[in-house]
């Protein structure tokens, strides 16, 4: 698949006070910094994550499984936001704390098997900008690059998931922190 720019989109000051949010979030989130193990090597993952969703939305990803917490009040009104301006619905969301231009996250898709088909996620930035790298599955080059701005909101849409992986590399410049939030639709275990 091209990458069709129908499957992207970007909007710029989604958030009304980024830095206000970024504070708050970075307080008030209940973090955790996992370990993943990649060929018989356990390493720390290169940032902190947390979890929040609705009972039940259970998510794993790299064989972590993140604890859910309850929804955050604040955290629920940008959800109802991002719902109202993407007219797509979301139960769970997954938080990025990068502390650094150090921190990062590595080539993947959004595609594990909690997720509900077709796979859209919505992803709000706050903090430092940061690029997002886009790559064809199975190739190697870089393709498309997007800054993403403290208060923007980034769709993207089905069927990107399939055909691209995404990453944030490390860019050794950045001395400030990021927060992003990536709402998602996962099944609802009992
Ligand atoms: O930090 C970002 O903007 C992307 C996060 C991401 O790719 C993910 O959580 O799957």
């Amino acid at each position: 698949m091209e990458f069709k720019d129908d499957c992207l989109i970007y909007r710029l000051n989604f958030i009304k006070d980024p830095r206000e949010m970024y504070g708050l979030l970075k307080s008030q989130v209940n973090w955790r910094q996992d370990n993943i193990t990649l060929f018989g090597k356990t390493h720390a993952i290169p940032r902190y994550h947390a979890w929040y969703g609705d009972p039940g939305a259970f998510y794993k990803y790299s064989r972590i499984t993140i604890p859910i917490n309850d929804w955050h009040p604040v955290i629920k009104e940008i959800k109802t936001e991002v719902e109202k301006v993407t007219k797509l619905k979301f139960n769970s969301v997954l938080l990025n704390y990068y502390r650094d231009g150090l921190d990062s996250n590595g080539w993947h898709s959004d595609n594990e098997s909690e997720l509900i088909k077709p796979i859209h996620v919505a992803s709000v930035s706050l903090g430092a900008i940061r690029d997002m790298q886009f790559r064809r599955v199975g190739l190697t080059k870089v393709e498309r690059s997007l800054s993403l701005e403290s208060g923007s909101l980034l769709v993207m849409k089905s069927p990107l998931q399939e055909y691209w992986q995404h990453q944030i590399p490390k860019r050794k410049k950045v001395n400030e922190g990021r927060i992003n939030l990536t709402f998602r639709l996962v099944s609802i275990s009992s």
